[in-house]
């Protein structure tokens, strides 16, 4: 097949998906054209079957908005054309699939793209629900020809919040490379940060609002009183003020360490002991299925839809939202004895293997393009014409 891909393509879980989806369905023999104003940042330089087509924003004086939609509609309507694409699939609702229907309509009967639309997160649970978002996400969502959302959870939040009805969204969870996130793939480089028996605890996230940096500072001062351990910080974002600043209230700045952006995570959680997710809301939780197929317990909020990720007392703890000490007890139950963590990491990878790895959900992606294709968005075969 061929499929044009569209993602926010810097940091975050939808393009992390977004892009490991395209590379895959490429090894896979499939033809794949990314559409976005930058490369996705998990796409290696060249790769058989992968192409990328920039979005190139006209500087206008008129335009003192940024016209990122149109730009990147224009850009799909002729590409789609151009490469005979049979599918459009977008990540992330806003804009991209408005601007997906725009492309669809510019095309009209001169060729035939199907539209998938993958819902990740805050385009459906936060700004897809402002007042001003709220009816043009529920229009471009339904103008899709498929839906996929990541987890269930997400699922009933579309069909509550944006009154979808349940049987056009079809549940794809997000998946894992296991060889890529794996302890025994790469040297172990803790001892630049630690001392000699101390644990890595880490958080990988965008610092905002939505992360809850302070309870992660908060859970790890807990559980660094009781066992020796340093927390590291990946990625940036607005709220990282707000980790620093709870670090230099509990007086543990000497035991956290700020790494910022980096590109290969993958690296980092093979050296990691736990890690702590406590978010206010989470959709899926890549990170934390990530950690889990780097065989790194996890400790999270049961939010959303990290239930459906993390198996409470087995693969990691859970608590409710804002439950530091709960989540610090079971940092500390985990971490306090080899035998119990090993328990832990062993179930994690495991889980995160079984269940989510990448081998296993991209063909369930493929039989949804078929379907989508052949016109049937549900279960059900298409109907083949009598002759
Ligand atoms: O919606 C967002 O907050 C951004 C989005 C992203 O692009 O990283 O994150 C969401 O999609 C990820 C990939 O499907 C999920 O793993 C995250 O849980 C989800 N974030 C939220 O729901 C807050």
């Amino acid at each position: 097949m061929k499929i044009g891909i569209t993602c926010y393509p810097t940091y975050g879980g939808s393009g992390a998906i977004a892009t490991e989806l395209g590379i895959a369905l490429a090894e896979r023999g499939h033809e794949i054209h990314f559409i976005s104003y930058a490369q996705p940042f998990r796409l290696p330089h060249f790769m058989e079957r992968v192409f990328f087509h920039e979005v190139e924003m006209v500087h206008y004086p008129l335009f003192e908005h940024n016209n990122y939609s149109l730009a990147l509609a224009a850009v799909m309507h002729e590409v789609a054309l151009r490469e005979r694409l049979d599918v459009l699939h977008v990540h992330y609702a806003i804009p991209h699939a408005t601007s997906a229907w725009i492309a669809k309509e510019m095309l009209g009967d001169r060729h035939p793209v199907k539209i998938v639309t993958t819902l990740h997160g805050t385009d459906i649970t936060l700004i897809g629900q402002e007042r001003n978002f709220w009816e043009i996400t529920r229009f471009s969502i339904q103008k899709s020809d498929g839906i996929t959302a990541v987890s269930d959870y997400l699922k009933r939040e579309t069909v509550d919040a944006f009154r979808v009805p349940a049987d056009t969204i079809e549940v794809i969870p997000n998946f894992v490379d296991p060889g890529l996130y794996s302890r025994d793939r790469y040297p172990c480089w803790k001892t630049a940060f630690l001392r000699d028996g101390e644990k890595l605890v880490l958080h990988v996230s965008n610092f905002r609002p939505v992360k809850r940096v302070r309870d992660v500072v908060r859970v790890f001062a807990r559980l660094t009183k009781e066992v020796p351990s340093r927390l590291v910080f990946i990625g940036d974002g607005p709220d990282r003020p707000e980790a620093v600043d709870e670090a230099r209230m509990l007086g543990i700045t000497d035991r956290v360490v700020f790494l910022g952006k980096q590109d290969s995570v993958a690296e980092i959680m093979a050296c990691a002991d736990l890690l702590i997710l406590p978010s206010q809301n989470e959709s899926f939780g890549l990170v934390a299925l990530e950690g889990m197929a780097s065989g790194v317990p996890v400790i999270a909020s049961n939010a959303g839809g990290l239930p459906e990720v993390v198996d409470d007392g087995e693969t990691g703890f859970m608590a409710p939202v804002g439950d530091v000490e709960a989540m610090a007890d079971g940092a500390i139950h985990i971490l306090r004895d080899p035998e119990t963590w090993r328990r832990f990491s062993a179930a994690a990878r495991r889980s995160a293997t079984e269940r989510y790895g990448v081998a296993s959900i991209i063909p369930r992606y493929e039989r949804y393009y078929e379907r989508i294709v052949a016109g049937a968005p549900s279960e059900e075969p298409a109907l083949v014409p009598a002759d």
